[in-house]
């Protein structure tokens, strides 16, 4: 088995962190399943400009940054530009000169670090916005190694995209891998608008895009999560007005501003005023994970939620029952599933989200004779699956209130059906299948390299053909893509 070397921006060891993020629990995974390594930041920041790679049992491979790079690279562009943009949030973008030359310089230090320890033979699977330009700079030092990118966040509209001032270098960037995975048929389809608009990438009949002067694929590849993980776990004890009659809503966020926090505690605060019966019977534990702290639009978050918890609080709460038991703190790991079993409502409601573990997770976790609902957000990829949720828009304050009074209300036997279906979907595109997926489809792209010429009536056909049986699935989303492969469509 060939050997996957993975990058991503952090790499943690999952087996010491109490907490992590997205992106960390599934990467994490990945190494477990596969013969691996895992290259990236260690989380460390050192003024010793020397500091190079340390590597732990063959399988991790880190390195610090230093106090810059951190703040133009991590901090600042990264998180400061791109995940603003890709989550539609044009307002809070920092875009300030000298943090794309950082962003640049610490993929290609990131690069040079890595490239003396790759095989012939390796696979090499980046992971994630803040490594965008990381296979150029690969390419640049001769590494030939079939090379693919996965987005974990939402691609945003082509318009918006266009809006980052280095948009051309970002495309230029992705032209650079043979594969580009994306979480939602919506974001190919985001992102394929972005390449035939922005940057002029055209469709070719095999599916793939001519981009500058390199072929692409970008196919949709939902992650999941490792369903036994959660399965068979037993209800946590010892939580906060844990008695029986009172029903428990639950959160689990990290604090940032695109995980609709404050929306979320509105409507909890407006489902009490609406439905009084309710008072004393629910309660809505938040857990949101510091993060970021230092990006000032994340000081802002915590600061409105903090208020908003205290005034709902301050308005309904009673000597022996506080409706909102909001904990900024991380939880470890292995507490969460139990707390999620002993939840009549998982709460998921982000105002945009590449695809959201939690809501996943929430789902593999409840008793099938017994099943808590999800009340899920449209905006977040997980929509797209998990459709037997309550959907919901957590725009709409009033609508999310009824939402909840919805599943506090929904008899057994419909919760039965509909978490069974959630169930097989979750099932369906766990962890390993979205891992083995990725892998697979980035060997065919490479064996495939001397692809259909691109117009002969043939090759028109043959593109026609796997469009209907469905073998380019994604790309049905788009009409421009298959306005470009049909005969008579644009040119290509
Ligand atoms: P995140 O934005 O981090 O991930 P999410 O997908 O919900 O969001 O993953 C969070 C993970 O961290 C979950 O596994 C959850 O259990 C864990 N977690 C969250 N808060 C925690 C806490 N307080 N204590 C302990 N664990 C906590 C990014 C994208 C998502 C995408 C993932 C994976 O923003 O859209 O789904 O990557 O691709």
């Amino acid at each position: 088995m060939r050997r996957v070397v993975v990058v991503s921006n952090r790499v943690i060891d999952l087996r010491k962190a109490p907490q992590a993020g997205g992106v960390a629990v599934a990467l994490a995974d990945v190494v477990r399943l596969h013969n691996s390594l895992w290259f990236g930041w260690n989380g460390e920041i050192t003024s010793d400009a020397t500091a190079g790679v340390a590597t732990r049992e063959g399988r991790l491979a880190t390195v610090p940054l230093s106090e810059s790079d951190h703040e133009g690279y991590y901090l600042g562009y990264a998180n400061s530009v791109l995940w603003p943009v890709f989550h539609n949030r044009l307002d809070l973008a920092q875009f300030e000169a000298g943090f794309y030359d950082r962003y640049v310089a610490v993929n290609r230090r990131l690069a040079g670090l890595l490239q003396p320890m790759l095989r012939a033979d390796d696979v090499i699977w980046v992971h994630d916005y803040h490594l965008i330009p990381f296979a150029t700079e690969l390419r640049k030092l001769g590494v030939q190694n079939p090379i693919g990118f996965y987005l974990h966040i939402p691609c945003p509209p082509w318009q918006t995209f266009m809006a980052i001032p280095e948009h051309q270098d970002l495309a230029r960037a992705l032209a650079a891998y043979d594969l580009v995975g994306l979480q939602t048929k919506a974001d190919v389809a985001n992102l394929i608008d972005y390449m035939a608009n922005g940057v002029f990438g055209r469709i070719v009949p095999d599916g793939r895009i001519r981009l500058f002067d390199r072929l692409v694929s970008v196919a949709s590849f939902p992650i999941g999560i490792d369903v036994t993980d959660f399965s068979k776990v037993k209800r946590a004890g010892g939580l906060v007005q844990g008695r029986p009659s009172v029903s428990r809503i639950i959160g689990v966020d990290r604090l940032d501003y695109t995980k609709g926090l404050p929306q979320k505690f509105k409507a909890f605060g407006r489902f009490l005023e609406k439905y009084p019966q309710y008072q004393r019977q629910v309660v809505l534990t938040q857990i949101a994970a510091p993060t970021r702290a230092s990006v000032e639009a994340y000081s802002d978050i915590r600061q409105q939620l903090e208020s908003l918890a205290g005034s709902i609080n301050g308005r309904f709460g009673e000597l022996d029952w506080v409706p909102i038991h909001y904990i900024h703190r991380s939880t470890p790991r292995r507490r969460l599933a139990g707390i999620y079993r002993s939840s009549r409502i998982g709460m998921v409601t982000p105002l945009r989200d590449g695809m959201n573990l939690v809501a996943k997770e929430y789902v593999a976790a409840q008793d099938a004779e017994d099943p808590g609902v999800l009340v899920l957000s449209q905006f977040a990829g997980a929509a797209e699956e998990l459709t037997e949720a309550l959907i919901i828009n957590p725009y709409n304050v009033e609508e999310t209130a009824d939402g909840i009074r919805s599943a506090l209300e929904m008899p057994l036997a419909e919760r039965r059906t509909r978490h069974e279906a959630l169930m097989a979907a979750v099932r369906k595109h766990d962890v390993a299948s979205w891992c083995q997926a990725f892998l697979s489809q980035l060997e065919r792209v490479r064996s495939d390299d001397d692809p259909l010429s691109w117009h002969s009536p043939e090759s028109i056909r043959t593109a026609l053909a796997k469009l209907e049986q469905g073998t380019l699935p994604r790309l049905r989303s788009s009409s421009r893509a298959l306005e470009a492969v049909r005969p008579g469509g644009r040119a290509q």
